[in-house]
């Protein structure tokens, strides 16, 4: 190694178009202090937050997805990226949330049984609360007892699943198919996500919607609430 590659980068004296991909790189070797310096370096330079998220941190886990499909990254690896990715989420929470949006409306989320990926609900739970919705996170590897306790408990108008398995996300039917039997299913909008569901699935298992990424998630919600407004004020 020359002593050029030695020398300790400097993550603030790099570029946007330099810092954004060496984040990635970051975030990839599960770098969590860089993976936060760089988050607070972007935030300083004027960037939304939103735009942090979407190209510095779900850019650099979806290129550790691709390697850990292709067998280059392992679960240990895989677990240190993910570290470094909520540390850097951590930081954009409370600056997602702040945008003092009108209270929405209620949703109940949480990952299937089964399933322990969490990334992406959170995701999805702090753009919810950041678009004024209170949230109720029931967290991994929920059975469809803990779903209809937090119904019970919470009366939530939305009802969110996560799975990121294609051996747990038939569970969803499990859930909806339970909530019909006790005759609740109508009660509320069933929205469903994770990596490998699409559209045709979400309908197949009898969910109201299916969203993509959780930008989806909140419109797809607001979308929802604003119907039900709309038939509570003319009924
Ligand atoms: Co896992 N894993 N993993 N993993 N992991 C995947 C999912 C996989 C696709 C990797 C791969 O092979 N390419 C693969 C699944 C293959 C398949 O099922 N066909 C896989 C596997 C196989 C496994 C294990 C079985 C590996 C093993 O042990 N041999 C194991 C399973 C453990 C279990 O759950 N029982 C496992 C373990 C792990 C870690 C623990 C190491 C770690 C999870 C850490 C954590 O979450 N705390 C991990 C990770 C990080 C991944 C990848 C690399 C990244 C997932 C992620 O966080 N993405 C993933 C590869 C991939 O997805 N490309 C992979 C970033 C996140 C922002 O995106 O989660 O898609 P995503 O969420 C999006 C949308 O999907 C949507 O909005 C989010 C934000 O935009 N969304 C919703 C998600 N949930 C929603 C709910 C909604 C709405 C929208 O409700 C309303």
């Amino acid at each position: 190694m020359s002593d050029e590659d030695e020398e300790e980068l400097i993550l603030s004296e790099l570029s946007d178009e330099e810092l954004v991909p060496q984040m990635h790189d970051d975030l990839y070797d599960g770098l969590k202090e860089e993976v936060e310096e760089g988050v607070y370096i972007l935030l300083e330079r004027g960037w939304e937050p939103y735009a942090v998220l979407t190209n510095a941190l779900v850019e650099g886990m979806r290129i550790v997805g691709i390697d850990f499909r292709d067998g280059i990254l392992f679960v240990p690896e895989v677990l240190l990226a993910a570290n470094a990715m909520k540390t850097g989420m951590a930081i954009l929470k409370p600056l997602l949330a702040e945008t003092g949006a009108p209270r929405m409306g209620k949703m109940v989320i949480g990952t299937v049984k089964g399933d322990i990926h969490d990334i992406g609900k959170n995701l999805v739970s702090m753009m919810m609360e950041g678009a004024g919705f209170e949230v109720v996170d029931l967290g991994i590897n929920n059975p469809v007892e803990n779903y209809l306790e937090a119904i019970e408990n919470e009366k939530p108008d939305i009802l969110g699943m996560s799975a990121l398995l294609t051996t747990t996300m038939p569970y969803m039917k499990v859930v909806i198919d339970r909530l019909v039997e006790l005759g609740l299913r109508d009660d509320f909008v069933v929205l469903v996500g994770g990596a490998p569901l699409n559209e045709d699935f979400s309908k197949a298992i009898g969910a109201d919607a299916y969203c993509r990424d959780a930008a989806v998630a909140v419109e797809t919600a607001k979308e929802f609430m604003a119907r039900k407004h709309n038939v509570l004020s003319a009924g």
